[in-house]
């Protein structure tokens, strides 16, 4: 008898816009749309577990501005909690409980700054997401958004 454990399911995260080429220090609104192949979406529930920058929030040149970055707003207001950095400078993390959608809602949104370093190569951020199963297992996807350097 041959057993194979079947893989373990994948969730893809896509972000629109995913490149940010005005760097005027405004609020976009970001559409993440989190999709998880061979799952019932209907039963599945999402959320943003977290935002990072590969640049600090603030000290990176003229008109840098902070917060760079909002769980709240945009055209799906899932969330209803700002939170500060918890475990980095750079990253602000939700804690468990929070953040999660109704089921089905696969389109979350965040807001993130236009904004990058006169004198970096370019800011990164990384948006995380997770999706959580009937069982509760939780799946974990991620997506980027660049603010290039010109
Ligand atoms: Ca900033
Ligand atoms: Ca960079």
């Amino acid at each position: 008898m041959h057993i194979v454990n079947p893989a373990p399911p994948t969730a893809l995260a896509t972000a629109t816009p995913d490149i940010l080429l005005n760097p005027n220090h405004k609020y976009v609104s970001i559409l993440i749309t989190v999709t998880v192949p061979g799952e019932n979406m209907k039963k599945l529930r999402f959320r943003l577990l977290s935002v990072s920058s590969d640049e600090p929030w603030n000290g990176t040149g003229d008109g840098d501005k902070g917060v760079d970055w909002s769980f709240n707003s945009g055209v799906n207001p899932i969330f209803t909690e700002s939170h500060t950095p918890q475990y980095s400078f750079t990253e602000a993390v939700r804690s468990p409980s929070h953040g999660w959608g109704l089921p089905g809602r696969n389109e979350l949104c965040t807001l993130l700054r236009a904004e990058r370093s006169g004198r970096g190569d370019g800011r990164v951020y990384t948006i995380r997401a997770e999706v959580m199963r009937p069982d509760g297992t939780v799946i974990p996807a991620s997506v980027q958004v660049l603010v290039p350097k010109k």
